[in-house]
């Protein structure tokens, strides 16, 4: 007789190990097996020659198993010994990142890709020359500056981020991690086309082509990688239609989208390129993220969902608008500082210089950039400066308007060279003003303007220190030693710009000569153009470093100034805060999902 030990496969047609392993339970048929012995099989049914195979195939299935989940837990156990020699907070940050990748996986699935749009018209992309024999000359000594900054950043620096021109070889800071990734490459490109300087932008555009590489282990700054290379590349492609530096702008975005993996969804200040894994600046207060950088990035995540039809960028700095909507706000204020893993604000400083100033910026533009039909932007700005006016810009004795620095209920009479950006800022916004204010914040405009001329005038250099007081009988003038250099920035001719854009009052091309004469007198090296370290001294020393800023910006700024306005003209043409050109979207007709504004 046939016989059969007692065995149970699993429900369904596969036998699970843990049921092999007990051998409990019964078949179907209700019989067992006793052993394997060939005689034997003569004499069983076919059903029960079936059943033994069955065991026997069960068998090596379970052998195989076993070895299947021994190799899993050792490699389980290997991972989890590389993981112990992380740091706690580097653990918990990749956990949240691969939370979050899930999270987005699901919602990627169920959101729909945008459709294809055209191509903004682009207007204004010519030469721009000024009839006017005096005001060509002083433009064509802009493009000979920049010529000098190129020419030697190429011989000395090529391919690093930026130069030091004393020393003659390349530079970078913490802001760029320890890559070489051409930042005065990508930040000079959209001046050198605007320039005509086409055989330096071709330079520049083959070695983008060919050397720029985001997949790095470098951990940098979201935000500055943001406006000087996303913003460049940008800006690049809208001027010369070169689809390599829409793809390199694209591929680079992709690398800082895991900084928005908090529990927020707040970004990190810095992301590691290559594994992703966030964290803030040690001296931010309470680990916050800073307002000034997870709030300057619509601009270019806006566009970067314009061309590629994926909302993922549009939708990661939309969230961090609603969010910041949903907060109080001290005095109506935004504090600098927000916590991403609490959502909770930091210190209650509020400042329109660094950590602050490129938000309030981004909303304006944000709601220009949409062709105006962004009215959401357009109140969380004027909200914010109608708070800002009242708290934090006052009048000196002498009589000068400036925009001082709100500390925990108290008001720094100091205002930064940063902050002079903000009477461009203030001119720019005053058309569309809540209350037809036109008028008043042109004036404000105008105002900044002068002071940040005073600050300037007031030195032996005729160029501005980093911050300036109105206290304790002093007016516009650094105090501090450490606040009397002047790195080459851009802010206060930026505001000469805007306001000659808009007034033509020719004081403001003025004032942008003067500024001109002396960065070329006392900036100048043979290797380049160097920031100083003290402006209140007449045999100033150098710091020895070219700031990418320089190409993209301040020299940027100094050429329109003495280009007609037809040149990219502001009605079609927005500004990102380093500088970088982008087109007015018309969005009214297209789909950017979450935002009923544009719909
Ligand atoms: C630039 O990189 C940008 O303008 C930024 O918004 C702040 N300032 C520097 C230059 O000063």
């Amino acid at each position: 007789m046939c016989s059969f030990p007692t065995w149970t496969p699993a429900k369904g047609a596969r036998t699970s190990a843990a049921s092999l392993s007990t051998g409990k339970g019964t078949t179907s048929t209700g019989t067992g097996l006793k052993n394997f012995g060939s005689n034997e099989i003569e004499f069983c049914s076919v059903e029960a020659v079936q059943i033994r195979l069955n065991v026997m195939i069960s068998r090596e299935e379970e052998e195989r198993l076993r070895n299947k989940i021994r190799a899993d837990h050792e490699k389980a156990l290997e991972e989890a010994k590389e993981k112990l020699k992380k740091s706690r907070d580097e653990i918990q940050a990749e956990i949240q990142t691969e939370k979050n990748k899930v999270v987005q996986e699901l919602k990627k699935k169920d959101s729909k890709p945008l459709p294809p749009v055209p191509l903004p018209n682009l207007i204004g992309i010519h030469s721009g020359e000024p009839a006017d024999p005096d005001i060509r000359e002083k433009r064509n000594k802009v493009k000979e500056m920049m010529k000098h900054a190129w020419d030697n950043y190429r011989q000395y620096g090529w391919g690093h981020n930026e130069l030091k021109p004393i020393a003659r070889k390349g530079h970078s800071t913490n802001i760029f991690g320890n890559s070489q990734m051409g930042a005065t490459i990508v930040d000079a490109l959209d001046t050198l086309y605007i320039m005509g300087l086409h055989d330096e932008f071709r330079e520049g555009q083959e070695w983008i082509d060919k050397n720029l590489d985001f997949s790095v282990n470098s951990e940098v700054s979201v935000f500055e990688v943001n406006i000087r290379f996303i913003g460049g590349l940008l800006a690049a492609y809208y001027l010369s239609g070169q689809e390599v530096f829409k793809i390199k702008a694209v591929q680079l975005a992709g690398k800082l989208l895991p900084a928005f993996n908090t529990p927020t969804g707040i970004p990190w200040a810095m992301v590691n390129l290559k594994s992703g894994v966030g964290r803030n600046w040690g001296w931010a207060s309470a680990g916050s993220s800073i307002l000034a950088e997870f709030g300057t990035l619509h601009m270019e995540f806006v566009h970067l969902s314009y061309l590629t039809g994926d909302p993922v960028y549009y939708n990661k700095v939309m969230h961090i608008r609603k969010l910041l909507q949903k907060m109080d706000r001290p005095n109506g204020l935004y504090p600098n500082y927000l916590n991403p893993r609490t959502g909770r604000w930091g210190q209650h400083h509020t400042s329109v210089g660094g950590l602050g100033d490129s938000f309030y910026e981004y909303l304006l533009k944000a709601w220009l950039m949409s062709d105006k039909t962004d009215t959401e932007a357009r109140k969380m700005y004027d909200d914010a400066i109608e708070a800002i006016e009242k708290h934090l810009i006052r009048k000196s004795n002498g009589g000068l308007t400036f925009i001082g620095e709100w500390k925990n209920g108290h008001l720094e009479r100091k205002m930064g060279h940063l902050t002079c950006f903000a009477g461009g800022m203030f001119a720019l916004g005053a058309d569309g003003s809540r209350d037809d204010k036109a008028g008043h914040y042109l004036q404000l405009g105008a105002e900044i303007a002068h002071t940040c001329h005073e600050s300037y005038d007031r030195t032996a250099l005729k160029l501005g220190p980093e911050a300036f007081k109105f206290d304790g009988g002093v007016e516009a003038v650094a105090v501090r030693q450490n606040e009397k250099y002047y790195i080459l920035r851009p802010e206060v001719i930026e505001t000469y710009w805007y306001m000659w854009r808009i007034t033509h009052d020719p004081k403001y091309r003025q004032w942008g000569w003067e500024a001109t004469q002396a960065i070329e007198k006392y900036c100048r090296v043979s290797g380049g153009f160097s920031g100083v370290k003290d402006v209140y001294s007449s045999s100033p020393t150098y710091d020895d470093v070219q700031q990418s800023f320089f190409l993209a910006e301040t020299l940027k700024y100094l050429y329109l100034l003495f280009s007609n306005d037809d040149l990219l003209p502001l009605d079609n043409w927005v500004f990102n805060t380093e500088a970088h050109p982008l087109p007015v979207l018309h969005l009214a007709n297209t789909t950017l999902s979450g935002n009923p504004a544009y719909r």
